[in-house]
């Protein structure tokens, strides 16, 4: 697989949804020149979240993530290109929007740490696991950016 195929999962979560975020939060990794992957609008069964957050397992907020994430539905999304793991992170900005710089998507659209409108795998391995729970295999598109050349060097 080339460097340029690394993949990651990012979530609209349901207040961005509710409040309308979702096109300019699509619009940042269209502009940026990352590759839609997949894409799908879904109202997760807390076992589902649960599942998707389980390294958060015991943490005092947990019950209420996952009430949050459950509240409605959510935009789950595939994003393909180099580094995006990385970089997908710092469009995110920080987990506390407080500390978000502006120009991060949570620096610029919210305020709180337990609204902060947007998930983005924090690595390589976990962007493998969540891509997995939340799509099948045949729901990854696979078609060539005509975008690729104008965008990459090589
Ligand atoms: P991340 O989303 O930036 O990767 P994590 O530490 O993995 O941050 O936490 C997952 C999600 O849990 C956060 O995005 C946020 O929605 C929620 N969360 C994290 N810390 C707190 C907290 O202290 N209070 C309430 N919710 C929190
Ligand atoms: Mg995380």
């Amino acid at each position: 697989m080339s460097c340029n195929q690394e993949q990651t999962f990012i979530a609209v979560k349901p207040d961005g949804v509710q409040r309308g975020l979702v096109g300019d939060i699509i619009k940042r990794f269209e502009q940026k020149g990352f590759r839609l992957v997949a894409m799908k609008m879904q109202q997760a069964s807390k076992e589902h979240l649960e599942k998707h957050y389980e390294d958060l397992k015991g943490r005092p907020f947990f019950n209420g993530l996952v009430e949050y994430m459950h509240s409605g539905p959510v935009v789950a999304m595939v994003w393909e290109g180099l580094n995006v793991v990385k970089t997908g992170r710092v469009m995110l900005g920080e987990t506390n929007p407080a500390d978000s710089k502006p120009g991060t998507i949570r620096g610029d659209f919210c305020i709180q740490v337990g609204r902060n409108i947007i998930h983005g795998s924090d690595s390589v391995e976990s962007a493998k696991k969540e891509i997995a729970l939340w799509f099948k295999p045949e729901e990854l598109t696979n078609y060539k950016s005509c975008a690729r050349a104008w965008v990459y060097e090589d």
